[in-house]
């Protein structure tokens, strides 16, 4: 009786594990689906423009760090094809309220030239402190 107990144990321990496996496959399925879709402007890829996005850019410029592919696409701000400091400048123009002609803070698919969402609005509190 306590051999086919623990046969039966084992048995569902079996079953949990596969059925975690095809739930663990789905949710990376979902997951790639989501990680296509960027914010312009974003480039350090945690979900707000701040002046950090700024700083990833000037970084990746003067090669100090990599960026992943959908980070990539996110600093690729102003349409040009190419990363440099004049994205991270039109952040700054974004993040200082002065002007948003390339949408920045818009969820974006790739190959789609239509913003999903683009009704971001940076917070007051991430704003740069300008001083005369
Ligand atoms: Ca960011
Ligand atoms: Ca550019």
């Amino acid at each position: 009786m306590i051999m086919r107990t623990s046969r039966l144990l084992r048995g569902a321990a079996a079953l949990l594990l596969a059925a975690a496996a095809v739930f663990s496959a789905s949710m990376t399925a979902g997951a790639v689906n989501t990680s296509s879709q960027y914010m312009r402007g974003d480039a350090d890829g945690n979900g707000r423009i701040t002046v950090d996005d700024v700083t990833t850019i000037q970084k990746y410029c003067a090669r100090l760090l990599t960026l992943s592919e959908d980070d990539l696409r996110a600093a690729e701000v102003n349409g040009d094809k190419t990363i440099n400091i004049n994205d991270a400048t039109d952040i700054q123009r974004r993040l200082a309220k002065y002007e948003n002609i390339y949408l920045i803070g818009a969820i974006f698919c790739p190959g789609q030239p239509d913003p999903i969402v683009s009704d971001y609005e940076p917070d007051e509190n991430e704003l740069p402190i300008i001083k005369n």
